[in-house]
């Protein structure tokens, strides 16, 4: 099952209190105090897990708790700590706190951790509070609260390129032309109806990609499948789109018109943000049609979308690889572009502002660092 959205609580355990005892010998009757501390309490992690597509596993329950820490006993026996909670997430996962909205935790990069709830401290027993002039204290501290909440958990794929078209366009036929992945094909409309991705070798370089439900004209007001999953190419460097080149033969949209259409949904899609991406175009199901039609069709593209195009056939394999190797050059230009904007970013901002920002993946200093994690840029990870 494909899930991209859920809501959890989420309890991190409480620390166990500190305890209260005094040492009794039967030959030192003042044996002084002798109660530990109680132990912390378990955090619950987020781990980013290898093998996992989506949210479906730990959007299985509602509810999550890590365990809570054990009292301090006599003879100064510290309480055992809570085990700690370990949530598996695919890279690509947003967690926000679901009162407030904010951003909390941003993974992408596999292994990275990030502590999401942290365990409450365990108490102080009466051990640690004896002192010259209080040797026999009857103070103790309790374990402090665990953090916890409600937070919504979002999946924002992360592919480099991001496949957009009509419903039958024949993205899913490209995406297992050139992956090993293996999307459902078939010749009516919305057979796709979740993002998939495939991994593409482009001379020794991985290229991920991310096929997509069409999208129809009005898919923004929510037709056909609505436009909801586009959030899934929000975080791809370049969009493939692709038109169908033997449509006006069966009574489909001339190219231009498909084109166009898409185009509409795209930048009537959230701030407008993924119109503004570089983007390729190709005329794909070019074995269908004879050359000189395909190769007229695909100049009439040409002038409508004021860029080149490209022909293409995902059956025959047709334009296949040039297109690939295009792809991922435009992926390594728009990379090198948001690399060199970060930079200038971070030296405008320059020292005072980047002190004191967390490290990878996990924010084990204090609470000052729940703040999202600064993993990679969102780019390379789904590997
Ligand atoms: N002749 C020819 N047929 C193709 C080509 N690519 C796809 N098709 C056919 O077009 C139909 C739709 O292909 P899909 O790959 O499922 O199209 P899609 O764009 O993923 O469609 P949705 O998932 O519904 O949005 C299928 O019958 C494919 O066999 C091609 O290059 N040439
Ligand atoms: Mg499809």
């Amino acid at each position: 099952m494909f899930v991209d959205r859920v809501v959890l609580e989420i309890q991190a355990g409480k620390g166990g209190d500190g305890a209260v005892s005094f040492l009794r010998e039967k030959f030192r009757p003042k044996g002084g105090p002798d109660g530990g501390d109680g132990g912390d309490g378990g955090s619950v992690i987020l781990r980013v897990a290898p093998g996992r597509m989506t949210l479906a596993d730990v959007g299985g329950r509602r509810h999550y708790r890590a365990a809570p820490g054990k009292n301090g006993m006599n003879r100064n026996m510290a309480g055992r700590g809570g085990e700690d909670l370990h949530l598996d997430v695919p890279p690509g996962t947003l967690v926000y706190d679901d009162a407030t909205g904010a951003l909390v935790a941003d993974l992408t990069v596999y292994g990275a951790e990030f502590v999401l709830c942290r365990g409450g401290r365990g108490g102080r027993g009466n051990t640690s509070f004896a002192t010259a002039l209080n040797q026999a204290p009857h103070t103790a501290t309790r374990g402090g609260k665990g953090e916890g909440g409600k937070f919504r958990f979002e999946l924002k794929l992360i592919a480099e390129v991001g496949i957009v078209g009509l419903p039958n366009a024949g993205k899913s036929t490209f995406l297992a032309c050139v992956t090993r992945a293996t999307p459902r094909i078939a010749s009516y409309p919305f057979t796709t109806l979740h993002p998939h991705l495939g991994v593409a070798d482009v001379h020794g370089r991985e290229l991920v990609l991310a096929d997509i439900p069409g999208l129809i004209e009005g898919a923004s007001e929510g037709k056909g499948l609505g436009d909801d999953f586009l959030r899934h190419i929000e975080r791809t460097r370049v969009l493939l789109h692709l038109v169908d080149g033997s449509a006006p033969d069966v009574g489909g949209p001339a190219p231009e018109d498909a084109y166009r259409t898409i185009r509409g949904e795209l930048a009537a899609y959230a701030d407008g943000s993924l119109a503004r991406k570089p983007e390729l175009v190709a005329l794909n199901k070019a074995d269908a049609l004879p050359a000189d039609e395909a190769e007229a069709r695909r100049r009439a593209l040409e002038a409508a979308v004021g860029a080149p195009v490209r022909l293409l056939s995902g059956v025959s394999g047709e334009g296949a690889r040039p297109l690939l190797e295009a792809l991922a050059a435009q992926v390594e230009a728009a990379q090198a572009e948001a690399a060199q904007a970060e930079s200038a970013q971070a030296e405008a901002a320059s020292a005072p502002a980047a002190r004191g920002a967390p490290g990878p993946g996990r924010n084990d200093a204090d609470e000052s660092t729940r703040t999202p994690t600064p993993l990679g840029a969102g780019g390379a990870a789904a590997r």
